[in-house]
């Protein structure tokens, strides 16, 4: 390796747990530290598939549940070249969702297994860190209304939430469980010492593939 790769942090979690002001935060405090930092979104809802995807949460289309699945998945390999490419001159990565998203919210559906679920991602870069921001759904409850996209509502959140505790088990993958019921700030603390060192053991590894 040229010079020390970036680490890849992911961040997941049920709705209102607080993911994009958490990314939002590392991603300030990683930089004021001066260690180089990008942050993306899954769904990025700005490519051509990102469009489809977006009209399809926004209930502006139908897709079959398979197809979207796939188009979720095609969202994050169409963004692999550039994320290889940024981890390799030594940027850090803060992700707001991925592949576990992507297998929770399908699999959450009548008819999908998990294995079918993930089959499509196998072979993404596999995050150095997974940090799941849990909330019970009673504490969720109390940040608010659900918004009014497709898969906001509670019983689907409920079986969402089932099915990342399922992801969860899997060793294969570095896992953090994060208390979101803290104040912002020690939920913050908290990601950031978990981060700090996953991006000082990523220095030293390989890009591993994920649930290869
Ligand atoms: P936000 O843009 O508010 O995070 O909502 N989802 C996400 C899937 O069903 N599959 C996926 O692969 C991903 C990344 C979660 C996006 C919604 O899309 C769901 C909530």
């Amino acid at each position: 390796m040229a010079c020390k790769r970036g680490a890849l942090i992911v961040l997941e979690g049920v709705d209102r747990a607080g993911k994009t002001t958490q990314c939002k935060k590392l991603f300030e405090a990683l930089q004021r530290s001066g260690k180089p930092a990008e942050m993306m979104r899954f769904p990025d809802r700005t490519t051509t598939i990102g469009k489809l995807i977006s009209a399809y949460l926004e209930n502006k289309s139908d897709l079959e549940d398979h197809t979207v699945h796939l188009l979720f998945s095609a969202n994050r390999w169409e963004m692999v070249p550039l994320m290889k490419k940024k981890l390799e001159q030594g940027t850090t990565l803060v992700v707001d969702r991925y592949a576990f998203s992507g297998v929770a919210f399908t699999s959450a559906k009548p008819g999908f297994c998990l294995d079918w679920c993930k089959s499509p991602d196998v072979g993404l870069p596999q995050p150095d860190l997974v940090m799941f921001l849990q909330l019970s759904p009673s504490e969720a409850a109390l940040r608010g209304q659900f918004g009014e996209e497709r898969y906001e509502k509670s019983d689907f959140q409920r079986a969402v939430q089932n099915k990342f505790q399922q992801l969860m088990k899997d060793r294969s993958v570095h896992w953090q469980v994060i208390d979101a019921s803290q104040s912002v700030e020690d939920v913050h603390k908290d990601i950031m010492t978990h981060s700090l060192n996953a991006i000082n053991c990523a220095q030293n590894q390989a890009l591993a593939e994920l649930w290869k």
